[in-house]
């Protein structure tokens, strides 16, 4: 997995090391050849350029760490990059708020569809969840045996229908029927695939689709065939509407252009990644293991993580002592709205959580990433003073500010409000015995955004 790739970028920075110090020239020799190695690596030409121009920007920015040498620093910048690249942060499967979750397995024939449902079913079984597998690959019988093999090795269930039910819309209602009465919560349907593909099988998915209302419809594509699985990912993406991918045969697949493609070109993610034949063989896909995998460095990896890590808690504690003193702005606000966001999806540290006293009832909160985004851009119309403080908020400066960010009136009233109970409330937590936990994790009260 990614090793050509790694091999590649590794002898860039052991160059850059030896030149003691980055000029405009060192540093123009080392960005042909990370765009070189990417391009081998087939990596899609867009991601490439977009890559290139990010890690040249920031190599030329301004924000140093003056703890790193210069050849370490473009290190972080390109794994930074290359985190963003792959994600960012981990993206989890999604479950049904009314069981069961059906999740739909679709892609070419060979792909790797019947091999990773079962998988998947082990993994979910494994996790706590009770699954019930189903093939609508109704064209060739061999399909459905295997799964059926495949079900009795991993030892859980599949639906194997009944007489007259032939077609793959009426195997899969009666799969889901018999998972409400057997009390199986997740319905995984792995469906038929082409080579190529065509009208008629999209019609069908299609069918499927508006029949079970699938949480997840996860493509299933093999790494090795590199940038045509991308495309493919991508044609089902536009046609059918997928959300997420599974990539297989990343035990075979020696560059890793399809991992570094697929979130950029579909804009939706890696979910898992099949590692092997065995049913043990499928991983979540962990965009910053991924990064630190193919940079290996593993010394010069925790170098920086020490580095940032001294940062994050400087600046966790001067909001503490920001807090204290009641000089928490609306511009700290953002500021850590912002690190919230780098920190993962916001429900997922909801549920880690301690859920007692005032953070019981953000148990059923819902996080919008997108009212974050939202709020962000209100607070950057602001002017610094606004900022600064709240108190000089008027109507007609609401108005302004509304109009700047695209938002209504209504918008910025909200965030002022949320504001000053995120104020309140993270004044009583960093007094009390939680502070020391959110003083590390860095937790406004972000409860009230996107609330259903
Ligand atoms: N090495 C390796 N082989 C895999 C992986 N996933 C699937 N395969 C193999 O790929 C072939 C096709 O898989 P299958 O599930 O039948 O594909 P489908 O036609 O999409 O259902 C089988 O021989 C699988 O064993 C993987 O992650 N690694
Ligand atoms: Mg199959």
């Amino acid at each position: 997995m990614f090793d050509t790739l790694s091999e590649k970028l590794q002898r860039v920075f052991k160059n850059l090391r030896g030149e003691g110090k980055l000029t405009a020239e060192n540093m123009e020799a080392a960005l042909k050849e990370i765009r070189v190695a990417l391009l081998e690596a087939d990596v899609h030409f867009r991601v490439v350029k977009q890559f290139i121009e990010a890690v040249k920007t920031k190599a030329m920015g301004e924000e140093v760490l003056t703890a790193l040498s210069p050849a370490q620093q473009v290190v972080k910048i390109v794994r930074d990059e290359l985190i963003r690249v792959l994600g960012s942060h981990q993206s989890r499967l999604r479950f049904a708020n009314d069981p069961p979750t059906v999740i739909m397995i679709v892609g070419l024939q060979g792909s790797g569809k019947t091999t990773s449902t079962g998988k998947l079913a082990r993994y979910l079984s494994k996790n706590g969840n009770r699954p019930l597998m189903v093939s609508v690959d109704v064209y060739r019988p061999a399909a459905r045996q295997q799964l059926a093999v495949i079900a009795r090795d991993i030892k859980l269930p599949v639906y194997e229908g009944a007489p007259g039910e032939e077609k793959p819309l009426d195997l899969a209602k009666a799969a889901r029927r018999e998972a409400v009465q057997t009390g199986r919560d997740v319905l995984l349907v792995d469906t038929a695939g082409r080579l190529h593909i065509d009208d008629e099988l999209m019609a069908e998915l299609q069918e499927l689709k508006e029949a079970l209302q699938p949480t997840e419809i996860l493509f299933v594509a093999d790494a090795m065939t590199g940038q045509d699985a991308v495309k493919s990912a991508d044609e089902f993406h536009k046609r059918l509407g997928i959300t997420g991918v599974i990539l297989t045969k990343m035990d075979g697949d020696a560059r890793g252009g399809a991992a570094l493609s697929i979130r950029h070109v579909t804009g939706q993610p890696l979910k898992f990644v099949g590692v092997g034949e065995k049913f043990d063989a499928l991983e979540p896909f962990h965009p910053e293991r991924a990064a630190s995998r193919i940079l290996g460095m593993g010394d010069v990896l925790s170098l920086i993580e020490k580095v940032e890590q001294t940062i994050d808690q400087k600046q966790a504690e001067e909001m503490q002592r920001k807090l204290i003193e009641n000089e928490f702005t609306l511009e700290d606000f953002r500021d850590q709205l912002k690190q919230l966001r780098k920190l993962g999806p916001l429900e997922g540290l909801l549920g880690m959580m301690p859920q007692i006293g005032p953070l019981k009832d953000l148990k059923n909160v819902k996080v919008d990433e997108k009212e974050i985004t939202r709020v962000v851009a209100i607070i950057d119309s602001m002017t610094r003073q606004e900022r600064a403080n709240h108190m000089i908020i008027n109507g007609s400066r609401r108005r302004r500010i509304a109009k700047g960010s695209g938002t209504s009136v209504q918008d910025v009233n909200n965030l002022l409000k949320q504001y000053a109970q995120a104020r309140k409330m993270m004044k009583t937590f960093s007094g009390g015995m939680l502070g020391k936990k959110l003083g590390k994790w860095k937790l406004p009260n972000f409860g009230s955004f996107g609330a259903p």
